[in-house]
């Protein structure tokens, strides 16, 4: 089913239509209404009026999250406070998060774009969807919560942790939709087989999950051990949260809503705009936010847009799985890497759980990783030559991937710390 079919099959000249009549709404809001555009735009000389196509957008210096954290916490809101029914911050790594404003107009749109990738993905009015997404600043929780109540959805707003009971509810409430990060629903798996919870004792079939990334390997892994459909979306708070886009159940790159949010490529050192099919960093516009209108916003997140009609027979623009973030690319040595290329080696492998942690130090001038592997089984651990064994394996196939020497350091079952969240995966030890 295609819940808003007149904007999620436009045909493309159409949607170029309508997204220029609105990116020029936007930005004459944005230039009239916050003095930090206003300041950026007349730096350069550029007017509103200057905006005529949409290629015209190229002219607009791009928003990064610095520009968020220097306007903390409402300075870049386009509309007075009493306008603003919702707040949402996402707390950076250091120092103050940054905070969102969402106006009522907003908050239905919001609503809208994550109903659309929740019906998308096979979501319907029968279904009981467990949110084990945290609730609170996060967007997680209550932006999918809402969009599961327009679809007509029931319910249950769960929240994260407190995982046994998680496995109690889902079973004694008959949920048969899961939404979460895809490692909270790794964890999940685990804590269900360790209370004897196997695949016919649950109604799971679907899982929405989103927050952070997971390889095609993760998802099967997923999808095996609960047995479901596992589906991904997108999203960022400074954008909407999640919303930006989704996957239908033909599991084929991500639906953007871009009646709602204008995507480009672009390289991430140069800025310069790529093409469709091109690899490069995501910059995204908001069409319709009234609250806090973004405009060019450098995700970070690097993927590739791709504008081909999908199976389900929806046209909007497709972007593939996110293969991680600019700033979570490791060099090492020269070397690109990113974590997820070390996720694809590991998961599905013998002996192994999906449970990793990649550690990079320094020796001097050089970078050194390390990996630590989970055992599904510790007796290996008292088998010095099958220990060996697995270990030289993983070496043999990470350098193949990678292009160079990695340790792995095997470890105990259940010792890599579990994630309620996003997970952790990388301890950058350089320079501590
Ligand atoms: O994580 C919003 C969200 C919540 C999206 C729930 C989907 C589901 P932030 O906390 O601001 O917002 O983090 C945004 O998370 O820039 C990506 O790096 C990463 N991210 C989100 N979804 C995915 C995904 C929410 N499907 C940051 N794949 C983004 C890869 C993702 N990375």
């Amino acid at each position: 089913m295609i819940l808003s079919k007149d904007v999620e099959c436009l045909s493309r000249k159409d949607m170029d239509q309508l997204q220029l009549e609105r990116l020029k709404v936007v930005v004459k809001s944005a230039y009239e209404n916050v003095p930090f555009y206003k300041k950026k735009f007349d730096e350069i000389g550029l007017k509103p009026e200057h905006i005529v196509t949409l290629k015209d957008i190229e002219k607009i210096p791009f928003t990064t999250k610095d520009d968020l954290r220097d306007n903390y916490p409402y300075s870049l809101f386009a509309v007075p406070m009493k306008k603003i029914v919702r707040l949402h911050a996402s707390s950076g790594t250091t120092g103050k998060p940054i905070v969102v404003g969402y106006t009522k107009n907003d908050m239905e749109n919001w609503s809208e774009c994550v109903a659309r990738l929740i019906v998308a993905a096979g979501g319907h009015e029968e279904d009981i969807a467990q949110v084990v997404f945290g609730y609170g600043l996060f967007t997680g929780g209550f932006g999918l919560h809402y969009g599961l109540e327009k679809v007509g959805i029931t319910v249950v707003p769960a929240s994260s942790g407190n995982s046994e009971r998680q496995i109690m509810l889902m079973q004694d409430f008959g949920s048969t939709i899961i939404v979460g990060t895809p490692s909270y629903a790794l964890y999940l798996s685990e804590v269900a087989a360790e209370m004897g919870v196997k695949k016919g004792m649950h109604k799971l079939r679907l899982g929405l999950f989103g927050g952070e990334g997971h390889t095609p390997e993760m998802r099967a892994e997923i999808e095996k051990r609960w047995g479901i459909l596992a589906t991904e979306n997108y999203g960022l708070s400074e954008i909407v949260g999640p919303g930006v886009s989704g996957e239908c159940f033909c599991q084929c790159g991500m639906h953007i809503n871009e009646d709602h949010f204008y995507p480009e490529i672009i390289e991430s050192t140069s800025g310069k705009a790529l093409g469709y099919d091109e690899k490069g960093e995501l910059v995204l516009t908001t069409l319709t936010k009234e609250g806090i209108p973004m405009l060019r916003y450098r995700t970070k997140d690097i993927t590739i847009l791709n504008p081909e009609q999908c199976k389900c027979g929806r046209t909007n623009v497709r972007m593939n799985k996110v293969l991680g973030r600019t700033d979570d690319m490791l060099i090492i040595r020269g070397v690109n890497v990113f974590p997820s290329q070390i996720e694809s080696v590991l998961v599905g492998m013998e002996h192994i759980g999906p449970h990793y942690q990649i550690i990079v130090t320094q020796k001097g001038y050089m970078d050194e990783i390390e990996v630590l592997v989970e055992l599904i089984d510790g007796k290996i651990l008292e088998k010095f030559s099958e220990l060996e064994k697995v270990e030289k394996d993983i070496r043999h196939k990470l350098k193949t991937i990678l292009q160079i020497d990695a340790k792995v350091r095997l470890v105990e079952p259940k010792s890599i710390e579990r994630s309620m969240g996003k997970a952790r995966r990388v301890i950058d030890m350089r320079g501590k």
